[in-house]
């Protein structure tokens, strides 16, 4: 049985990720780690970490007898357009001693890359595996420098280190917070509080997207994956639909036919969204360790609205 430290656990990603993680290998074989404590109640165990001190996650990692890291802690890519160099310092930094836990203790490693990873001159439609990526966020530098870092560890040190990258993710349990693509979790709240939405992203600009337990089944798929099928080990395509503003709401209008839509358009997540690409090819990733996901458009609409309104009722 695994025993799994995870950063970042109170993210978008984490806070589910930890449930999902404690219902496949059991709820004291999973700690939670973040650099804020929990609000309620934890399901299991928990422990305060800034991921920039590379000592303390070394000590938790030792005393927990941890042999897996998944390190999800990370500032998204509109807050690290506001913050560059914070937003260095935290991704790389963290990655960097979370990479090194991993050596010194020999443990199997995650972490999530993104669609951020690409930029302009990346093809848009179909997007490769294998590609040019010269993204023009801090946010994608990081992520692109994390990707070489985790092939780097895997050749250098054979360090077992394996991850994704993301498209936007959809949930109704945790809010993401200071993504480009957090309009379409947006819309969903407003869609049932006040029947309206503003998009902060043009009407046409499409962007891969996946519900969270497609991305959660992925995360466990890639790490119980037979190595010896792995050819490219970190930062696999995956994406599950891709769609522009207008699709979402139309998609949410079958649920709730007077939905209004309107546009007020950010420059700043605008020009992040324009930098991506419209749709990736997750080939690679179906060959390599067979991803699927089950949830399209419409299916996570329709999941997304019930799980929403009961939430907020
Ligand atoms: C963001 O919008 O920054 C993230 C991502 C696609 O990595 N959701």
């Amino acid at each position: 049985m695994k025993k799994i430290i995870v950063t970042g656990a109170l993210g978008q990603i984490g806070s589910e990720l930890i449930e999902k993680l404690r219902s496949e290998y059991g709820t004291d074989n999973v700690l939670a780690t973040d650099i804020r404590k929990p609000e309620g109640e934890t399901s299991g165990p928990f422990e305060l970490l800034d991921v920039t001190d590379g000592k303390q996650m070394s000590e938790l990692a030792k005393k927990f007898g941890a042999d897996t890291i998944m390190h999800m802690a990370a500032l998204l890519s509109a807050k690290a357009e506001e913050n560059p160099l914070f937003a260095w310092n935290l991704n790389m930094g963290g990655l960097m001693n979370a990479l090194e836990v991993a050596r010194e203790l020999d443990m199997q490693f995650f972490t999530p890359s993104s669609i951020g990873a690409f930029g302009p001159s990346t093809p848009k439609q179909n997007t490769p595996q294998d590609t040019l990526q010269r993204p023009t966020t801090m946010y994608g530098v990081n992520k692109v420098a994390g990707e070489l870092l985790c092939d780097y560890y895997y050749h250098k040190f054979g360090i077992d280190t394996r991850g994704v990258r993301f498209p936007g993710l959809i949930s109704y349990v945790a809010q993401p917070g200071g993504g480009t693509t957090d309009y379409a979790v947006d819309i969903y709240y407003k869609a049932i509080e006040e029947g309206k939405y503003t998009s902060f992203i043009a009407e046409g600009t499409y962007m891969d997207m996946m519900y969270m337990p497609d991305a959660l089944q992925a995360i466990v798929d890639l790490m119980e994956a037979d190595p010896s099928k792995l050819i490219h080990r970190n930062a696999f395509n995956v994406t599950a639909m891709s769609f522009e503003p207008s699709q979402i709401a139309a998609a949410i209008q079958k649920h709730i036919p007077d939905f209004q839509m309107a546009y007020d358009v950010d420059p700043v997540r605008q020009g992040i969204a324009d930098s991506w690409p419209d749709h990736i090819d997750p080939s690679a990733a179906i060959e390599e360790w067979g991803f699927k996901a089950k949830y399209d458009l419409d299916a996570m609409t329709e999941d997304m609205l019930a799980k929403l309104k009961k939430k907020l009722s």
